[in-house]
């Protein structure tokens, strides 16, 4: 028995890499496929990452980066069309194998699952790229280990709104002080701790790694592995050498402010 039921996963930034060489290229792909000159460099993508969304984010670059770009008079349609094409080019990255989980990711999901602990997916991506992530990294039965896959549209406020995660601990019928959150992004933390649970940050990416965590429990680099240790950069959790249930029992306990941390 641990002091937490479940485990939640974001997927972007979390379960693996996949913003700089994975969502960031396919845009550009739907971009040049619609025979639109739009090319988003690794720098200003980092700026359009202030929004969560793929077809949020390709409204907010037009609205700020081409004020002057004459769209379709269903400019929604065209969003929607433009995003399927990207989800398109992105889902065929993951079937080549091209975006692999992060460290930890495979060993955590199959302890926690093989120990009775629940586990949810809860994210701001299209359901799409969800389960061809997970059936490409861990074969096809993978996505039948989530109990609860809360992705994309299913409430209009994307993170940093709690939305989400209220969504996901409805479907689940738990409390969020029975749930861990784990996430990358400070639209992650603040969407998480918005909804009451404790929240591990992993982040290695350059484009998260100096946000603000305060919201979140504990701060890594990544999960680790036995033998690849990972780096506690805040939380006070010493002596982790990498996340298994053990690691987040101690996590736990500290985030309901008792002992064993
Ligand atoms: C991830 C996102 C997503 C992806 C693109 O945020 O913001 O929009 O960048 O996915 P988080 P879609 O990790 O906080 O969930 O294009 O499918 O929306
Ligand atoms: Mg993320």
């Amino acid at each position: 028995m641990y002091g937490f039921e479940a485990l939640l996963f974001d997927v972007d930034g979390t379960l693996a890499d996949t913003e700089r060489d994975g969502h960031r290229p396919a845009f550009n792909a739907a971009f040049a496929e619609a025979g639109l000159d739009w090319e988003w460099d690794p720098s200003l993508y980092g700026e359009l990452l202030a929004v969560t969304g793929g077809k949020e984010r390709i409204r907010y670059y037009l609205e700020h980066w081409r004020p002057d770009w004459r769209g379709p008079a269903d400019l929604d349609g065209f969003i929607a069309d433009l995003h399927r094409s990207k989800t398109r080019h992105f889902v065929a990255m993951l079937r080549e194998g091209r975006i692999p989980l992060r460290p930890g990711v495979l060993r955590l999901l199959r302890e926690a699952r093989e120990a009775g602990v629940r586990l949810g997916i809860v994210t701001t991506t299209t359901p799409e790229n969800v389960t061809v992530l997970l059936e490409s990294c861990g074969g096809p039965g993978m996505v039948g280990w989530f109990e609860v896959i809360a992705a994309g549209d299913v409430v209009p406020r994307k993170k940093p709104a709690p939305d989400i995660y209220l969504w996901a601990l409805d479907r689940l019928a738990l409390p969020p002080g029975a749930c861990i959150a784990f996430e990358d992004s400070d639209h992650g933390v603040r969407s998480a701790a918005g909804a009451g649970l404790a929240a591990i940050v992993v982040t290695e990416s350059a484009y998260t790694a100096g946000q603000d965590f305060s919201g979140a429990t504990v701060v890594l680099d990544q999960l680790g592995e036995p033998g690849r240790p990972c780096k506690v950069l805040a939380g006070g959790a010493s002596g982790i050498e990498y996340i298994d249930l053990a690691a987040l029992e101690r996590v736990s306990a500290r985030a309901r402010g008792g002992a064993g941390s």
